[in-house]
């Protein structure tokens, strides 16, 4: 059962030090809900951080605002933590010791989950983002969120709804946005932020990585590889090739876009998304891993070849004629 705003709200005034924590490998909603929720809370006089483990994204750093904070040892113990975009604490493996010290812990998140992991939660898997509930919070708390506030939240919209395109995209979704504009929000300097800072060397992984690509089965599945030489080749990270495999589910006519990831010598991580009818979580249980119908990953411990012929196989299976 979750508990109210109003209990929520009522909680977090009553912690003075208050450390917030998106989820590892943060998107736009995880740092956008948390730069908003961080900037709220300091401006009401609580001494608040957001506890990242790695430095933020190019495309997010431009929330930052001195809120951001790759903790040391010796921080010191928080009155609350408020676990942000995630229901699980395992999502912040390496923070998860400082998370636990608090007092009091709180999680607003809006994955589906049966776990209720704090002492306190807001969880809603029909909220689009957690952007969406930082905005109700921020409503119960009688607080109308700065430019700031609102251009973070607006970006944690944006990008977990796809720019308002994906199927979690609801009426709330735009009438949230719509309010924010109440706040003077730049749509198009966030825009240019979130999408158009993209370093040379992830355009030319993307670029290496589709050109390379082949397709199966009367050309419904499309597929890619990234190995540690592609890396090498330019420059990139592995993380750079995040959007590699919504690129390959645009092309006319893909059903499942595979993408296979070379972590190791024999560990192939596999990326899946499906595009109307197809269901990849099926595909990545074969193989021991998870995820949802349209979007699911798996780990195969075997070489790359292999991956290839095997993964292929499941899905046209999966597909059927
Ligand atoms: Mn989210």
């Amino acid at each position: 059962m979750n508990d109210s705003f109003e209990t929520i709200a009522e909680k977090l005034l009553e912690g003075d030090r208050i450390y917030l924590f998106p989820h590892e490998n943060p998107d736009g909603d995880a740092i956008g809900s948390t730069a908003a929720l961080c900037s709220m809370l300091r401006d009401m006089g609580k001494d608040c951080l957001v506890l990242i483990d790695e430095k933020l994204p190019d495309n997010l750093a431009f929330m930052d605002d001195d809120m951001f904070v790759i903790p040391d040892g010796d921080i010191e113990a928080p009155d609350i933590s408020v676990a942000v975009d995630c229901s699980e604490i395992t999502r912040f493996p390496k923070l998860m010791d400082i998370f636990k010290k608090a007092k009091t812990t709180i999680c607003i998140d809006h994955h589906v989950t049966d776990n209720m992991p704090c002492d306190y939660n807001y969880i809603d898997p029909k909220a689009a983002a957690a952007g969406e509930l930082i905005f109700l919070l921020m409503k119960t708390m009688d607080h109308k969120p700065t430019k700031r506030e609102a251009e973070a939240l607006f970006a944690a919209i944006d990008t977990d709804t796809g720019n308002f395109l994906y199927s979690n995209t609801t009426k709330q979704s735009h009438e949230i946005v719509c309010e924010l504009y109440d706040s003077g929000i730049d749509v198009p300097s966030v825009g240019i932020e979130l999408y158009e800072t993209v370093a040379p060397e992830k355009n030319r992984l993307e670029v290496m990585a589709l050109s390379q690509m082949s397709l199966f089965h009367d050309g419904k599945i499309a597929l890619t590889v990234i190995t540690q030489q592609m890396l090498e080749e330019t420059g990139a990270k592995m993380s750079d090739a995040e959007l590699v495999v919504a690129k390959l589910r645009t092309i006319k006519g893909v059903e499942i876009a595979i993408v296979l990831k070379e972590r190791g010598p024999e560990k192939i991580f596999a990326s899946m998304r499906a595009k109307s009818t197809a269901n990849v979580r099926d595909i990545a249980t074969a193989f021991g891993g998870g995820g949802h119908i349209k979007a699911a990953g798996c780990t195969m411990y075997m070489p790359l070849h292999e991956a290839v012929e095997q993964i292929i196989a499941k899905a046209e299976e999966v597909l059927g004629d």
